[in-house]
């Protein structure tokens, strides 16, 4: 599709980029600069988060998918009638194939910002569910997204796993999660991961793992950041850091300077001071309640949760 165009009366265009590169520098030019944590996810970013998953530290992925395992009938039960069964997030649709084993919808639409990457692990999927009418859905759906009318309005079941929603302030997840409850149309729910908190050294060493792939992602910001802006980052002047604000009760990934270093880009400069940090993501832990009455606030009635043994990871559903 052509790029969002707009004369903004200064004599120059702004497009998606020009959006894209102002946000960046605005980020950069705070008191504690920031990088939105989109920018992790450049094809590099992508394939270092999929090993993530994989790393022995990072339980998430591996407890929610145990998780799902262990109750899958139980879960299949809450979500008994569902038609059309919606992910957000769906990336390569392999956390969604037990549900719709258990689930047996007639129609499943995966949503993701990846739309080409989407469109193919949606095909594949139609091809092992041939019964399953399966379409994708590129959108970002962290803003006000709306499905295609072509979804039909029966009874519909929002899954969005991972803990991702823990990627979001407070005040965003709310509202994100008002938004999905106003899709459900008063009828099906939402299936949800959430990462609960558990001992520092558990959740430090799962965003600083040993072999250094938590680091690479976080590193690899710079270089998406450098080709995005022209700005001149050096992944040698910066040094991985992921620590715990127990007031906010998330985890913080920062790049700390390690000596004074000058960034600039063809509109701006920043200097940084040894040590200066900038901000490039939180992951919030839920305690469990909090979690449910966040969904109570959004509109969501009865939630059954389901936890592992050591209560490090909950997957709820909520009735709409
Ligand atoms: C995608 N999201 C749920 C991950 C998390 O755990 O917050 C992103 C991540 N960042 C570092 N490691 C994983």
């Amino acid at each position: 599709s052509p790029p969002v165009v707009a004369d903004n009366g200064a004599g120059y265009q702004d497009d998606a980029s020009c959006l894209l590169r102002r946000e960046l520098a605005q980020g950069l030019m705070q008191q504690q600069a920031q990088i939105s944590p989109k920018f992790l996810y450049d094809a590099r970013g992508c394939a270092l988060f999929e090993q993530i998953t994989q790393l022995p530290e990072y339980y998430p992925t591996r407890t929610e998918a145990a998780i799902m395992a262990r109750y899958e009938s139980a879960m299949a039960q809450v979500m008994g009638g569902c038609q059309v069964l919606i992910e957000m997030g769906a990336g390569n649709c392999e956390k969604v194939r037990r549900l719709c084993r258990s689930v047996a919808p007639q129609q499943f639409v995966g949503v993701d910002i990846a739309g080409d990457f989407l469109q193919a692990a949606v095909a594949r999927l139609g091809q092992d569910f041939p019964l399953l009418k399966a379409s994708a859905v590129a959108a970002d759906f962290t803003a006000d997204w709306q499905l295609p009318p072509e979804v039909p309005l029966a009874r519909r079941e929002l899954f969005y796993p991972g803990s991702s929603i823990g990627n979001f302030d407070r005040e965003h997840a709310l509202h994100m999660l008002q938004h999905m409850h106003a899709l459900l149309n008063g009828d099906g729910g939402l299936l949800i991961g959430i990462d609960l908190p558990k001992s520092l050294p558990v959740l430090i060493a799962a965003y600083d793992d040993a072999q250094g792939v938590t680091a690479e992602f976080n590193l690899n910001v710079l270089s998406h950041v450098n080709s995005l802006l022209g700005s001149d980052f050096r992944a040698a002047d910066w040094a991985h850091e992921a620590r715990f604000d127990v007031q906010h009760s998330r985890i913080e990934m920062h790049l700390r300077a390690r000596h004074p270093v000058m960034v600039r880009w063809p509109q701006g400069l920043r200097c940084f001071a040894q040590s200066e940090s900038i901000h490039t993501e939180n992951s919030y832990k839920y305690p469990l309640p909090e979690f449910l009455s966040m969904l109570a606030s959004a509109g969501f009635g009865r939630c059954q949760a389901w936890t592992d043994e050591q209560q490090w990871f909950a997957v709820i559903h909520a009735q709409a």
